[in-house]
């Protein structure tokens, strides 16, 4: 890629002979290695921004400056999610947390490690200043991300900051891994310190290493695999490594066994495979597992939910194999699962740990299996999500791609993955207006490598989340992002369908609040006005490979480019849940 990442370069600072609170903190995020810190600014935290360009020279961490802080916490989310790796985020008080805070909920969902960083005060009310202080300081700040965070802290002085920072840091990056919050005090950041207190040996507070599950429990799910006659493995969150990939392939072919891929999660499994079943779904097809005697679940995100589409309320006949340590997360405000499933053997650790112990445990199991149908190819007439994927995939075809998002249109059958790196998966929870916050995260983490970032993602989600742009483009971050505009917010246009028809009144009403047109928004300029490449509208099928052309050649080059593809409304994809097979008619 032609152009290079850029620093935005502080003129050099005299030596310092005062240091501050904020001083100190920002040497203990440089100990910890954060990379980058992205923000909005706010002068809860005027203190700690001070140090990080004028102490630390704005690197290690770098700033990264957002529009709005939803985008600052996606783009941190994009990050950990294309490099495995955390970096920070600086949210203003309150008002900036209440902003970030439904992208902190996504990154929760998704099991993402990151390390927020806010700020009140001061706390002492006698030094606030007039007005803007009091507005923006709240007592107990942590409660409005407690119940979608690991851990949250509000310290009293510089080392109880630097061991709430080593906590979080550790606390975030222990599986199952998410999102904490230090919240820093103005007056802290802002108090005069003697010398630097010592900063604690790093090296001392690292994560666990991983744990490994008893040996007689790994037996026993061997012999239940061994044994089955067909086993179904269900592969849920796993890692980004190549070998832990080739690992679930081996398991999967010693025990000849089928294979589910979620779409809410990141590439797992090669989608091209001949054991893998069918393409990956945001819900589950149960008829199609109602076989399975034996189900494997590797961190399945909803191993209950799964079973349940399977067998109703019928008893679940497959014996279940629960690998995860995911339970250590679930609390009371919320489930990202529909219940508790039964596990017959329950491994509580991590996929990547009990696939190489299963591969050695189990017996191969050389049974046959029927070749896949082909999937038949449909012709397009209008522009669909199917053409532009169709485009896409021809277009891109021996190149390294990283899908960054999807749209909720997309059905799991357009594409393959043959990588970790193919596709990063969903959201997470489900918010909207993540997408190009995720896309511009994953081109920060992959800046420099041959592999194109692509987002695709819905006119709505590319409008409530469009000004992440800016950042990708101000730090030269390449990456592309399709918008399969059929402009509306479509999903629900769906559900005021089904309300009509269940109410029996007229569904030619659905549009209503739904439709966004009249005027039809110019997005290819929305992204021209923040300095990207804007393509479009493109509206004849025969425009689109010419465009989409174009497009990578842009970001080949090292531009951020937006295609505005308007896309036929109408969904192929599984939005809608099936019903369990074990009531549907
Ligand atoms: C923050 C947020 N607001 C509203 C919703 C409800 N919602 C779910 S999908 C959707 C439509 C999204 O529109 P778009 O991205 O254009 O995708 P389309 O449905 O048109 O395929 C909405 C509004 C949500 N999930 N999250
Ligand atoms: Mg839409």
């Amino acid at each position: 890629m032609a152009t290079e990442f850029l620093r935005d370069l502080p003129v050099p600072v005299p030596e310092q002979k005062e240091l501050w609170g904020s001083d100190a903190i920002a040497a203990m995020l440089r100990a910890l290695d954060i990379p980058y810190l992205a923000l909005n600014p706010g002068a809860s935290y005027r203190g700690l921004h001070d140090s990080i360009v004028n102490y630390l020279g704005n690197e290690r961490p770098q700033m990264l400056l957002c529009l709005h802080e939803e985008s600052a916490v996606a783009i941190a989310h994009g990050y950990a999610k294309a490099s495995g790796r955390m970096m920070g985020v600086v949210l203003h008080s309150n008002v900036g947390l209440m902003h970030g805070s439904m992208a902190i909920f996504n990154a929760w969902c998704d099991r993402v490690p990151m390390l927020i960083l806010g700020a009140t005060g001061p706390w002492d009310a006698a030094r606030r200043r007039p007005w803007i202080d009091w507005i923006h300081t709240a007592s107990d700040q942590g409660a409005l991300v407690r119940d979608y965070t690991k851990w949250d802290n509000q310290p009293g002085s510089v080392p109880a900051a630097y061991e709430a920072l080593l906590r979080a840091v550790q606390m975030a990056d222990t599986a199952p891994r998410g999102p904490t919050y230090i919240n820093l005090d103005a007056a802290l950041q802002e108090a005069k310190i003697g010398p630097l207190p010592p900063l604690p040996e790093v090296s001392r507070y690292q994560p666990p290493p991983p744990v490994f599950p008893a040996k007689e429990v790994v037996e026993k799910a061997a012999q239940l695999l061994s044994s089955a006659r067909n086993p179904v493995i269900l592969v849920g969150r796993v890692s980004r490594s190549e070998a832990a990939w080739k690992e679930r392939i081996a398991l999967a072919e010693k025990l000849q066994a089928k294979v589910f891929t979620d779409i809410k999660t990141p590439a797992s499994f090669p989608t091209d495979h001949p054991l893998h079943a069918a393409p990956p779904s945001t819900f589950p097809d149960g008829a199609q597992l109602r076989e399975a005697d034996v189900i494997l679940a590797l961190d399945c995100i909803d191993t209950a939910g799964t079973l349940k589409a399977t067998w109703g309320d019928e008893p679940v006949r497959s014996k279940v194999i629960r690998v995860s340590v995911d339970a250590h997360l679930h609390r009371g405000w919320s489930a990202d699962y529909q219940g508790l499933p039964p596990s017959d053997v329950y491994l509580m650790c991590e996929p990547d740990i009990a696939v190489p112990l299963l591969i050695d445990a189990v017996r191969s199991r050389p049974a046959p299996v029927s070749p896949k149908a082909e999937s038949k190819q449909e012709k397009d007439e209008a522009v669909s999500i199917r053409a532009l994927a169709r485009a896409l995939n021809e277009l891109t075809s021996g190149m390294d791609v990283c899908i960054s998002k999807l749209p909720l249109g997309w059905n799991g059958a357009y594409r393959h993955f043959r990588h970790p790196m193919d596709y990063l998966g969903a959201d997470g929870g489900g918010g909207v207006g993540a997408g190009p916050g995720l896309t511009v995260g994953a081109a920060l983490a992959l800046k420099g490598t041959q592999r194109m970032v692509v987002g695709i993602v819905g006119d709505g989600d590319f409008l409530m989340g469009n000004t992440a742009l800016w950042t990708a483009t101000h730090y030269k971050l390449p990456c592309l992002i399709l918008i399969a505009n059929n402009r509306s917010f479509y999903n629900d246009e769906m559900h005021q369908e089904r309300v009509a028809k269940e109410r029996g009144r007229p569904v030619e009403n659905k549009w209503i609040g739904q439709r966004i047109d009249e005027p039809d928004i110019d997005l290819a300029m929305m992204a021209r006005a923040q300095g990207a490449i804007g393509i479009g509208p493109v509206k004849q099928l025969s425009e689109l490979k010419p465009a989409l052309e174009d497009a990578i050649k842009h970001v080949k080059g090292g531009a951020v480019c937006v295609v505005d593809v308007r896309v036929m409304p109408g969904y192929d994809s599984n939005m809608s849940p099936t019903p369990p097979a074990a009531t549907r008619r």
